[in-house]
């Protein structure tokens, strides 16, 4: 069943824009949540992504446990690794790193995955990753080892969200990387929006409500932001429903 899936493809078919927070439990103690979730709850917020690019399998799923406790919006697991897979979420971005070209991140992890899914209730959502330049390092390319695509390069950009949707991805993610310089400049956004049928996720260095606002007009309908929630949760406030 793709009842997380289906729910997106639904909001965005009436109009909606999503907004996922992300959780690093690199970052977060679950102990200090409760005030975190109850700003979350309030806010426009839609779902809840929960991941990082070093950590360990127990701290996500000890993680998990404590958001859902705080909260009834789906948690989404947004793994850097096989380790953080855990059944207490409610779905899994299956990310294939599409914008590189390492083979761990096309599939050799997603093969070594299947002995903790095979028999899973979480909903296993194809999603195609696309690293895109921002201005410095982000630790997904330090991870992956692989290159972002240059933000001049605006037709490979495209060219390669469509080759996601054509290989049978359900969503296109382009990431900047946490605490991007600079988002995905809008005009790509747009341009890749165009050319897709599938619902576009984007994040990575979004941190006001005006470029919040500026992303979903070009395109986005799923928007993901940790950092800035994580510095300071007042922007919260900002956001309520
Ligand atoms: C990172 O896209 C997400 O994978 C969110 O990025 O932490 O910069 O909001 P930020």
């Amino acid at each position: 069943m793709k009842i997380i899936y289906n729910n997106i493809l639904s909001s965005i078919s009436n109009g909606e824009k999503l907004l996922a927070v992300l959780i690093d439990p690199d970052k977060t103690k679950p102990e200090g949540l409760s005030g975190f979730m109850q700003k979350l709850n309030q806010s426009i917020a839609t779902h809840i992504f929960v991941g990082g690019s070093a950590v360990d399998d127990e701290s996500t799923e000890i993680l998990v446990v404590e958001i859902k406790k705080h909260t009834t919006l789906p948690v989404v697991l947004f793994p850097g690794d096989i380790t953080q897979i855990t059944n207490k979420a409610d779905a899994l971005l299956f990310l294939s790193l599409i914008s590189g070209t390492n083979p761990s991140y096309l599939i050799s992890k997603h093969i070594k995955a299947v002995s903790k899914l095979r028999y899973s209730k979480l909903e296993v959502i194809p999603t195609g990753y696309i690293l895109i330049e921002n201005g410095r390092q982000t630790s997904v390319e330090k991870v992956t080892n692989t290159k972002p695509l240059p933000i001049e390069n605006v037709q490979q950009i495209i060219d390669t969200a469509k080759a996601g949707e054509l290989l049978g991805k359900q969503l296109i993610y382009l990431e900047a990387g946490s605490g991007a310089l600079h988002y995905v400049p809008l005009e790509i956004i747009s341009l890749v929006k165009q050319e897709l049928n599938i619902p576009l996720i984007v994040g990575g260095g979004i941190r006001t409500k005006k470029q919040l606002e500026d992303v979903y007009n070009s395109g986005a309908d799923l928007i993901v932001i940790g950092t800035a929630f994580e510095e300071d949760d007042s922007f919260f406030d900002e956001i309520k429903k």
